[in-house]
């Protein structure tokens, strides 16, 4: 009898445990109806839409897997390396607010956690990158690359809201996540680039490769005490010690406030100013 209860009581310990992970806002169930989304869903990720002239940027149903079918932005204006769309927004945050998507995210939710929103999206059909935030967990990006086989990322931000066609910078380059070694990023170095606004890439880029993924209840950083715990508002990310470049900046409450948004670089304690410092608006895309 103990044989047949022992699995059992561990299964119930393992579902009590997730169970205990701090619910974060959850994507709503939307009638398609209701936004403006193309009828037929995609397989995987957007990147079935790369190089194609007249696809539109804008919110597709993804068919991730056999069983999960999600809303997913995707970006096809944005070219890199002489191909033109196909990209899969993962993660966004806007400057200021409070009770972010990440905030306070455990380990097994940053992985496994299917489209997270908040925002105007929710309830209309809004099309404004602006509007929403979007969190998705690394096991979906995964996903999205592998079905693409570009492994590339783009980084967009802006350090105002304002015209989305006045984004400030853009810049990709081919990456890569080790989900063995802590769901480690890596970066081709040789293949970064500016793709408007600026030659200057993101401390992402040339900082953060060979980081380990970070969060409240796992410290994979190179600080002597937690970064995910102390900064970010609790989010999760590829720190190192600590949180300079990173898209949740310092997070929630830190230094007034000012630090609550995404940075290109740096970590000054001041809103995002047109010369990539600051706490500004950012946007991770991967094909
Ligand atoms: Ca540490």
């Amino acid at each position: 009898m103990l044989r047949t209860i022992a699995p059992l009581c561990a299964l119930l310990i393992c579902s009590v445990a997730e169970a205990q992970v701090p619910a974060a806002p959850e994507t709503k169930s939307v009638p398609r109806e209701a936004l403006n989304t193309r009828a037929s869903p995609l397989n995987q990720s957007c990147g079935s839409m790369a190089g194609k002239q007249n696809a539109k940027s804008g919110f597709y149903w993804v068919t991730l897997d056999d069983e999960h079918q999600v809303l997913m932005y995707c970006n096809n204006d944005t070219t890199f390396d002489n191909l033109k769309g196909g990209w899969t927004l993962v993660w966004s945050n806007l400057r200021g607010g409070r009770g972010k998507l990440v905030s306070d995210l455990h380990w097994g939710a940053s992985i496994e956690t299917l489209p997270r929103y908040r925002g105007a999206m929710i309830t209309q059909a809004s099309q404004d990158l602006q509007s929403f935030e979007v969190f998705t967990g690394l096991r979906w990006w995964r996903r999205i690359i592998d079905a693409g086989k570009r492994r590339e990322m783009a980084y967009v931000w802006a350090h105002n809201y304002g015209d989305l066609n006045q984004v400030d910078r853009q810049a990709g380059c081919q990456f890569d996540l080790v989900p063995t070694d802590g769901w480690m990023i890596t970066f081709k170095q040789a293949s970064c680039k500016g793709i408007a606004g600026t030659t200057e890439l993101p401390e992402l880029f040339t900082n953060q490769g060979g980081n380990r993924w970070s969060t409240i209840d796992q410290d994979n950083d190179k600080y002597p005490g937690s970064c995910a715990s102390l900064y970010g508002g609790g989010a999760p990310w590829w720190y190192h010690s600590c949180w300079s470049g990173s898209i949740s900046g310092g997070g929630e409450l830190a230094d007034g406030g000012q630090s609550n948004g995404a940075y290109w670089k740096g970590m000054a304690s001041k809103w995002g100013e047109a010369d990539g410092t600051g706490a500004g608006n950012g946007w991770l895309y991967i094909r």
